[in-house]
């Protein structure tokens, strides 16, 4: 189905050019209760959406979009465990391994719930004997430094979160990411600790990743160097796969494979066993709070009208400003430097999910874009470096800002300083300023922000925010008509890398390449 077809594409559209001229300062002016109207509180946060250029009708059509994409239908096709990854054949369900464990969840047949108990009871007994001293190395001294060897989804969104929730680490307990091949990724963090005490986790779900592999080769041959013998590997590596043999043949322990399945898609799988370095630095019990504040937003998100719905309308406006004002891009602005990992965590979500041109159906899509370039960093250091092309460049870039109202550094005035700060952007960015006689001073406003204002950044409440951006993501996939759960996009690059990996290790010929490549390649051999 394309959605341009539908009545209420062709509804906004037109709605689009009346809104043309509408300016938010006047819609504020006429209607005071439009703060009231367009926010939403949900547990410890509210969502407030009044700042958009938007009235009842706006999103009166936007739902109806949804609703002739069938997204109600999808919402529960995604829940239920069907097979809504079409390209590879695969269930989506996230969802279940934040579910309570007395409601099954169906895949092929299988209840896939006592599965997913059985891997957090593992990760429950493998954090308590590292958190009580009992996990020891080949010396018999304890584990002080995990390092997680891992990409893309097996690194960023753990990494993303164990930083956010810094308040929460147990002491005694430091945890390092590494994710590029670059040896210096591997080389700094390896100067800083001692092989006697380090547990690496190697977390790969194909166990097939080029770069996870190399790094994690490397940091076995440190290991191996210091301790005099490869027994050592068993203490040392624990690995999170579904690729069982390969972790075999690495030579690591069996027992310390933690289980992940093909229907956790790689960005999504924060909340399996590929979330282990979070709860090595905070422990489960505050681990299985982040999946209790995801599941309070599956529910939200299942059981909650469109016109109450967090995640619906989130995805909603991000369609209204990509679609119909040609908005390219949307930016992610957290006033709160434990989420400094946010945007770019987010970038991968979004971008991996909803950067696609074929659609559902197998045709290429024209007449309609799909996912904007996600970007962004924290406040107030934005502010003095790039919001001046979202105040006055030429295109409109719809952002949203996230502040905790809780500082967990009270500092003096620090914080009521970044909430100033915070306010005056969003209320700049609607209200403009009008100089005349000098345009260069002036800005037009009108420019939307969403504002998401969370008491106090916990476990649960990290959980709940991460939650509502990935059914954002989903939702706005089904409006698109695109399968936002695979990335075929990676794969060209991927093997081009082994046949240039091969040319780079010989002198043979150089055949098949555009003469830029084989000009930079030549480049590169004389230089070695
Ligand atoms: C995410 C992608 C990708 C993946 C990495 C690591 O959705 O699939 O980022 O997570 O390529 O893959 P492995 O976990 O298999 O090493």
């Amino acid at each position: 189905m394309n959605p341009t077809e539908t009545t209420a594409w062709k509804s906004l559209s037109e709605h689009r050019r009346e809104m043309e001229s509408v300016h938010m300062r006047d819609l504020f002016a006429r209607d005071p209760e439009r703060f009231k109207r367009f926010s939403i509180s949900f547990a410890d946060t509210l969502f407030d959406y009044s700042k958009n250029r938007i009235t009842e009708e706006t999103l009166r059509l936007l739902f109806d979009l949804a609703d002739e994409m069938d997204l109600p239908g999808w919402i529960e096709r995604m829940f239920a465990g069907g097979k809504i990854n079409v390209t590879e054949h695969r269930a989506v369900l996230h969802t279940a391994l934040r579910n309570l464990p007395e409601n099954p969840v169906y895949v092929d047949g299988e209840n896939v719930m006592p599965r997913i108990e059985a891997v957090l009871a593992k990760m429950r007994d493998f954090t308590r004997s590292l958190h009580r001293g009992d996990l020891r190395g080949f010396s018999g001294q304890a584990v002080t430094d995990v390092v997680n060897i891992g990409i893309g989804g097996s690194d960023l969104g753990p990494h993303m979160v164990t930083e956010a929730l810094k308040p929460y680490h147990r002491r005694g307990i430091r945890i390092h990411f590494v994710s590029n091949v670059d040896a210096t990724h591997l080389m700094e963090i390896l100067r800083r600790i001692r092989p006697e005490t380090t547990l690496f986790i190697v977390a790969s779900k194909t166990f097939t990743t080029q770069e996870t592999l190399t790094n994690a080769r490397s940091a076995r041959r440190w290991l191996v160097e210091f301790s005099g013998s490869e027994d050592a590997v068993t203490r040392h590596f624990a690995a999170v796969s579904a690729n069982p043999e390969a972790v075999w043949k690495f030579g690591i322990d069996p027992h310390n494979r933690f289980d992940i399945w093909d229907w956790v898609g790689g960005r999504y799988s924060l909340w399996s066993a590929i979330g282990l370095p979070i709860a090595c630095a905070v422990g489960m019990e505050a681990f299985e709070e982040l999946l209790a504040g995801a599941h309070e937003v599956d529910e939200h998100f299942r059981g909650t009208p469109f016109d109450r719905n967090i995640p619906v309308i989130m995805a909603m406006l991000g369609i209204w400003y990509r679609n119909f004002f040609g908005a390219p891009t949307h930016a992610i602005l957290p006033y709160t430097e434990y989420l400094h990992l946010f945007p770019a965590y987010l970038q991968q979500l979004d971008m991996e999910s909803n950067g696609k041109s074929i659609d559902r159906d197998g045709n290429r899509i024209t007449g309609y874009q799909t996912g904007p370039v996600i970007w962004g960093k924290p406040g107030t250091n934005g502010q003095h470096a790039f919001y001046q092309l979202i105040h006055q460049g030429t295109q409109p870039v719809p952002a949203d800002f996230i502040l905790t109202l809780d500082p967990q550094n009270p500092d003096g005035d620090h914080h009521r300083i970044l909430t100033a700060h915070f306010l005056a952007q969003t209320e700049a960015l609607l209200k403009g300023r009008n100089v005349p006689e000098a345009l260069h001073r002036a800005f037009d406003g009108n420019r939307p922000t969403n504002s998401i204002l969370i008491d106090r950044l916990t476990p649960r409440s990290l959980g709940r925010l991460i939650a509502l951006y990935e059914h954002k993501i989903f939702v706005q996939g089904i409006v698109w008509n695109i399968n936002s759960f695979d990335q075929w996009g990676v794969e060209l690059g991927k093997q081009l890398a082994g046949t240039i990996l091969e040319e780079l290790r010989s002198d043979t010929p150089l055949s098949g390449h555009d003469g830029s490549t084989t000009g930079l390649i030549d480049h590169i051999r004389r230089k070695k």
